[in-house]
């Protein structure tokens, strides 16, 4: 089996088992307006995790490997946001308010868009998910097996909210899960890092991490 040098030790895969996993790579949390600065984030501090992930798209694009995106974003009517996660925090904008992006964390709001520089290609999956973890009331847990996958590469953000708790929900339900670690990026540095410290300890209890240029590396051997 092909490998990714990888901590805490090589990553093996299927040549034809892997996919990637960009997370909630969305304005509503990288750009000035949206959930994340509203929420009284610094959202300077995930701007570095864009150009790694593109260059992770590019790498599975090429190699024709699946790619899946998600998207935290509720129904315009909010029925799928429990009031408890509407009411939390403190601040003047909570989810469905209107906002610089449009309403905070809808769907089909320009906050509710992946930005850019990570568009989707119209044969890629885009989930919508309205958790952290996006196989909470998606389709994520019956796509994964029609499209074969059973080793996930993970990006996006933040790392120790939607990409932690995605990640551990797949490592629950069976896969090998590998974090890209400088294509995901956090609000708070040092959780970033003590998220990626977690998910490897004990061995890997969670999984594996590499940078992007090793899982280059390794898809460019295939
Ligand atoms: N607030 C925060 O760090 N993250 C989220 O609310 N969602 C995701 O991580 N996508």
């Amino acid at each position: 089996m092909p490998t990714i040098a990888a901590r805490p030790y090589d990553f093996a895969f299927p040549a034809r088992g892997l996919g990637l996993i960009v997370i909630d790579m969305q304005r509503d949390f990288l750009e000035p307006g949206g959930f994340g600065e509203a929420l009284g984030n610094d959202i300077g501090h995930l701007a570095g995790a864009i150009a790694p992930a593109r260059r992770l798209l590019a790498a599975f694009r090429a190699r024709k490997l699946p790619v899946i995106h998600t998207r935290e974003a509720h129904l315009p009517d909010l029925s799928d946001c429990p009031p408890a996660k509407r009411q939390r925090g403190r601040g003047s904008l909570h989810i469905g308010d209107a906002g610089p992006l449009g309403r905070i964390l809808v769907d089909g709001e320009p906050g509710s868009a992946i930005v850019p520089e990570l568009a989707p290609l119209p044969d890629e999956l885009v989930i919508r998910k309205p958790g952290k973890g996006a196989f909470h009331a998606t389709s994520l847990g019956r796509i994964l097996p029609q499209l074969g996958i059973s080793h996930l590469v993970f990006a996006g953000v933040t790392t120790e909210v939607c990409v932690q708790t995605t990640m551990r929900e797949a490592n629950d339900r069976g896969y090998e899960c590998l974090l890209a670690e400088d294509a995901t990026a956090s609000y708070f540095p040092a959780f970033k890092l003590a998220a990626v410290e977690m998910l490897v300890a004990q061995d890997g209890i969670v999984g594996w991490a590499a940078p992007v240029e090793a899982i280059e590396t390794a898809l460019g051997a295939l």
